[in-house]
């Protein structure tokens, strides 16, 4: 007899690992560990939608004929890890091999490879772009971009393609289209809704019990738990929201949580979705013209260019790539990222949502809370736990690569070109957030002034040795070359103010 582990992420009927084994002869083992449950403050959510989504998938893999081995967190003997579990159910069970489909987080693989266990390794087929076929198209390239990555996915996947291959519409990005701010009286579509069944119910009730320290409020819980549910919120997304996805992509506005975003990232990252199924639909949708080309083009782009993109960089750099830190930060989290208590109202927006729903959209994370982060100097294990903790969708593979490369600049532009640093002006022309803010956009060295404003010239200036040679940031230079010699004092002093605060614990 074989056993085969299926992970909380690995909620999928054609794991490689099931294919693998056979229901007739081989044993399955899944397991609620404290060791997954905390090694980062997971959002309560985020374990509720984890353990309830385990509890349905075993159910349903019995009813395929599987026997599971399945481990709640309060059973009786549970040791907490996940080896700890394959050790103790090899020997109780007297299996000769224990089936493993690649873990998605570096950690936990290398937990498994240091246990001394008989393993055998299957490669995770769930993704388009395997971690050597990424490794291949890396190989000699001094600089990976993420465009021709996905020009070459296009290609390989025949996604949003002409008869004669070239893209469709005639160009591979339509990002241009795709910023447009939230035109008043325009709302978001109405968010899919779920009901909680009784094991959600009772999986509500034990985290709610143990995990009492962790941050983040359980009672919004709203999120598939099944196969069906989830293809319930996707077909919701192609009907309501995606052919707008495109136009309002980098939108922001008060109390729109999820703008005309798809919501879909936590049930894909676990296994209820599976991604070539989601591009097939976005590409039928549009050649059916349900969807305008901008809305198709932007959403596939995020899926195989984005998604497979970061995944094949975390495993081609990890595990070097989490102790990079090109600018030298060192400031420690803010407490307001824990509490959302900040008078900056479109901090205290994203942060609010994030503790209520365990979910915020793209530009939220990268221009809102990221572009703080980067701009306040913040060491980068320090916010890349923050952003593993609090979303319902982060796993080390896609937090990391987006948090420390993306939006910390921590690897040094080896991910992206630039540093994606902005001050009030562009969340200003983004979203609705400034009208009801006590600071004001517009201002820049007094006490009322935007935090985001002083603080984005405090880091040009302090990083001007490593940044000003960056072509792209030429024209920023510029912009502050431009300033009096006292404006700019007056501009450096203000951050310094503030730098202050914050070093003080204090609020702003
Ligand atoms: P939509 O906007 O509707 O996009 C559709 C899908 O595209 C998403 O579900 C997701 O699967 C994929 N996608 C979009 N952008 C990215 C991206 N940059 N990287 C990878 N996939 C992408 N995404 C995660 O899944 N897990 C994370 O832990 C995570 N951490 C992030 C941290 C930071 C600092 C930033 C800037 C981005 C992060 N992202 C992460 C990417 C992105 O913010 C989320 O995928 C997206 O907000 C999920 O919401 P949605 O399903 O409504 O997405
Ligand atoms: C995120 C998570 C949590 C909270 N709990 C569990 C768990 O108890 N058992 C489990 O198998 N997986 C869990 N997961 C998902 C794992 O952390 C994930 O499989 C690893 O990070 C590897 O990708
Ligand atoms: Fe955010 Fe500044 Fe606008 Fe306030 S004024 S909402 S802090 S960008």
């Amino acid at each position: 007899m074989r056993l085969g582990l299926v992970l909380g992420d690995q909620l999928s009927f054609d794991l490689p690992v099931l294919r693998a084994l056979d229901p007739q002869r081989d044993m399955l083992l899944m397991a609620e560990v404290d060791g997954e449950a905390r090694y980062v403050p997971h959002h309560p959510q985020k374990i509720v939608f984890i353990f309830s989504a385990m509890r349905h998938f075993a159910h349903a893999l019995r009813e395929r004929g599987w026997r599971v081995q399945y481990q709640t967190l309060d059973t009786p003997g549970n040791s907490g890890s996940i080896a700890g579990e394959l050790k103790r159910w090899l020997v109780l069970l007297g299996a000769g091999e224990v089936h493993v489909t690649e873990c998605g987080e570096w950690r936990l693989e290398q937990a498994l490879r240091d246990a001394a266990l008989p393993l055998v390794w299957h490669r995770d087929t769930r993704f388009l772009c395997s971690r050597e076929a990424f490794a291949r198209w890396a190989e000699g390239r001094k600089q990976l971009r993420m465009e021709h990555f996905y020009r070459g996915m296009r290609k390989r996947c025949n996604l949003l393609l002409e008869p004669d291959g070239s893209p469709a519409g005639g160009a591979w990005n339509f990002d241009g289209a795709n910023r447009k701010s939230l035109p008043r009286g325009l709302r978001g579509a109405i968010p899919a809704q779920f009901t909680r069944d009784a094991i959600t119910t009772s999986v509500i009730a034990l985290v709610r019990e143990r995990f009492t320290d962790h941050y983040g409020a359980i009672d919004a819980f709203d999120y598939p738990v099944t196969h069906e549910e989830a293809r319930q919120l996707w077909e919701h997304f192609l009907e309501f929201g995606l052919a707008a996805f495109g136009d309002y992509q980098d939108a922001m506005a008060e109390g729109e949580p999820y703008v005309f975003h798809a919501r879909i990232s936590a049930a894909l990252n676990v296994g209820l979705l599976d991604v070539r199924q989601l591009c097939e639909d976005v590409d039928a949708a549009w050649r059916e013209r349900r969807v305008p080309l901008n809305a198709a083009e932007g959403f596939i782009r995020q899926l195989i260019g984005w998604r497979e993109y970061v995944r094949g960089i975390y495993w081609l750099r990890m595990p070097e790539y989490a102790q990079l830190n090109y600018l030298g930060n060192v400031r420690t989290l803010p407490e307001f990222y824990w509490t959302g208590q900040t008078r900056m109202r479109c901090m205290a927006q994203v942060i609010g949502q994030t503790l209520k729903l365990g979910y915020a959209h793209h530009i939220q994370r990268l221009m809102v809370t990221g572009n703080f982060a980067l701009l306040a100097g913040i060491a980068p294990p320090a916010i890349c736990e923050w952003y593993l903790a609090v979303y319902l969708d982060a796993f080390d593979w896609v937090e990391l690569p987006n948090t420390l490369g993306m939006v910390m600049h921590a690897d040094g532009g080896y991910l992206g070109s630039k540093p994606y640093c902005a001050s009030g002006r562009y969340i200003q022309r983004m979203s609705d957030h400034c009208k009801a803010c006590s600071y004001k956009v517009d201002r820049v060295v007094e006490d009322d002034a935007c935090p985001f404003n002083a603080l984005y010239w405090h880091f040009l200036i302090r990083h001007r040795p490593l940044l000003s040679s960056n072509p792209r940031l030429t024209l920023v230079y510029r912009g502050l070359d431009s300033m009096s010699a006292s404006r700019r004092d007056a501009v450096w002093q203000r951050g310094q103010q503030l730098m202050t605060h914050l070093d003080a614990g204090e609020s702003i």
